[in-house]
């Protein structure tokens, strides 16, 4: 059953500002429904002479005329789209009026009183979807492009939109239905001798199943780099973790102190570098430590480790020996080594002699590919070149993405290992060597719930659920 037949469609003329709140150089003003013409002609005035109809797709120029006092109000631009060829489906047009608060909300107050009615919040997709202009899959990753906030998650949002995932899907459905097909040839004919038949219906179930596995896998990452590009500082107890946080942040966040092992739990700030969001994360000083608080600490400075983007790993400037600790970090993990600065901290302490001596030191210790930067938590020298460094730390993150495919929403999540927990049990079943027909119900099943993935069954809860999350005009 097609998502349109299934439920209701709707056909008042819907009209929403579709720019964000406050002033700007330009707003934008939407309309979607069969009245957009009509209203169009009632309230825009164009400036080229002799023109006989507003045509579907032009840039027009001109004045929004206000009916109620019969004067114009703003000068605009504006463009008529006609259905279904629009976003929507319907009949849309979009005004560009100057970007006031004020004239802004006027113009959409005229619209609405020349028919039209508020749309809600994401209606615009929503008639997208219900009138098969985009699939669902499609509207939760126009959601996802909206929110995203890192090149990773741009990438794999906006690959979902142009199909990528859809077609992944799709060729997991098509082996689903090659095993079917197998099942149901067995019943069907339970005399003919077909060859091979077990073994290659073995081989696709396995085959979709890391399919299915590598999606559910996908989607822990994706989790992880929708909270944006993260910067752990780790280091020795001491080392003046706290403080680089705190000076790097510009607040007064975390707690500094002499006494080695003062943070525990770790501390999350969101900060801007160069324009760029990024999460920075204070973690308790990495030793060995019999404290049964501070070793939790540890454990979970570890896990953070584990978990970023990029690591400043802080070293006391008057304490460069062999770092037990640093050489381990550095060998549990492998893959963060490249995205490893080593900060050396506490210049401030020392005269320009032992400051020469300490930069030939701390190159010993260990190759590093990332220069060694020298600072002062005390004093912020060091600081811009430390931002610099893991700026280009960061960009150069962002340069090895890959052109990455996966799911971006619990519920896609939750349908897809619904899918392989009926394969999987499909297959035991098969080998187990159980009744047929059980075996075909749970793979029509299986089926079932990759067809709502896209959207081809589904329930107005969950549009519900998911419109509810977009801004209004969108
Ligand atoms: N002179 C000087 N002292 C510093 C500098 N940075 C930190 N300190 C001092 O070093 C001590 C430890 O600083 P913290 O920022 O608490 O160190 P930490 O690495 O967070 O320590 P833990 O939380 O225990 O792991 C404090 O007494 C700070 O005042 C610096 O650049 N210069
Ligand atoms: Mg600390």
């Amino acid at each position: 059953m097609s998502a349109m037949s299934s439920l209701s469609r709707e056909i008042d003329t819907i009209c929403a500002v579709s720019s964000p709140s406050g002033e700007g150089a330009i707003s934008i003003i939407r309309a979607s429904g069969k009245d957009c013409l009509n209203i169009l002609n009632k309230i825009f005035r164009p400036y080229e002479k002799n023109l006989s109809k507003i045509k579907s797709r032009y840039f027009y120029a001109g004045q929004i005329f206000d009916f109620q006092t019969a004067s114009n109000i703003d000068e605009a631009a504006c463009v008529f789209i006609k259905g279904p060829n629009s976003y929507t489906g319907e009949d849309m047009f979009e005004i560009y009026p100057h970007g006031g608060i004020f004239n802004t909300k006027y113009i959409l107050e005229i619209i609405l009183k020349s028919g039209a009615r508020l749309a809600l919040n994401g209606e615009f997709t929503k008639r997208a979807y219900l009138n098969n202009k985009i699939n669902l899959l499609e509207a939760e990753a126009v959601l996802e492009i909206i929110k995203a906030n890192s090149l990773k998650t741009l990438v794999i949002a906006n690959n979902e939109l142009g199909g990528l995932l859809e077609k992944k899907i799709k060729e997991i459905k098509e082996s689903y239905i090659y095993i079917l097909a197998s099942v149901e040839a067995l019943i069907d004919f339970p005399d003919e001798v077909f060859e091979n038949i077990d073994s290659d219906l073995l081989n696709k179930a396995g085959e979709a199943e890391q399919a299915l596995t590598y999606l559910i896998d996908s989607y822990k990452n994706y989790e992880l780099n929708k909270a944006g590009f993260s910067v752990v500082i780790a280091g020795a107890p001491n080392a003046g973790k706290s403080n680089i946080l705190n000076r790097i942040t510009g607040k007064d966040r975390a707690i500094v102190s002499d006494v080695p092992g003062t943070t525990r739990d770790y501390i999350e700030e969101n900060l801007f570098l160069f324009n760029k969001p990024v999460k920075i994360i204070d973690t308790a000083g990495l030793r060995e430590t019999m404290e049964l608080l501070e070793s939790k600490g540890v454990e979970r400075s570890y896990g953070q480790i584990k978990n970023s983007d990029a690591v400043l790993y802080i070293l006391d400037i008057n304490d460069l020996n062999e770092d037990k600790i640093l050489k381990e970090t550095f060998d549990m993990f492998e893959d963060k080594k490249d995205n490893l600065i080593p900060i050396v901290n506490k210049t401030d302490t020392v005269n320009k002699k032992d400051l020469d001596a300490a930069e030939e030191k701390v190159l010993q210790l260990f190759e590093f590919k990332n220069k060694p930067v020298f600072i002062s938590a005390k004093t912020g020298s060091g600081f811009e070149t430390m931002k610099k460094e893991l700026y280009d730390v960061i960009l150069r993150v962002e340069g090895g993405v890959k052109n990455d495919v996966g799911i971006t929403t619990l519920r896609q999540k939750n349908l897809i290992v619904k899918s392989l927990e009926l394969l999987s049990s499909a297959k035991d079943k098969f080998i187990a060597g159980r009744p047929l027909e059980i075996i075909s119900l749970d793979l029509r099943e299986g089926i079932n719930a990759l067809d709502e993935i896209v959207g081809e069954v589904t329930s107005e809860d969950v549009l519900d659920v998911l419109f509810k999350e977009f801004c209004i005009g969108k």
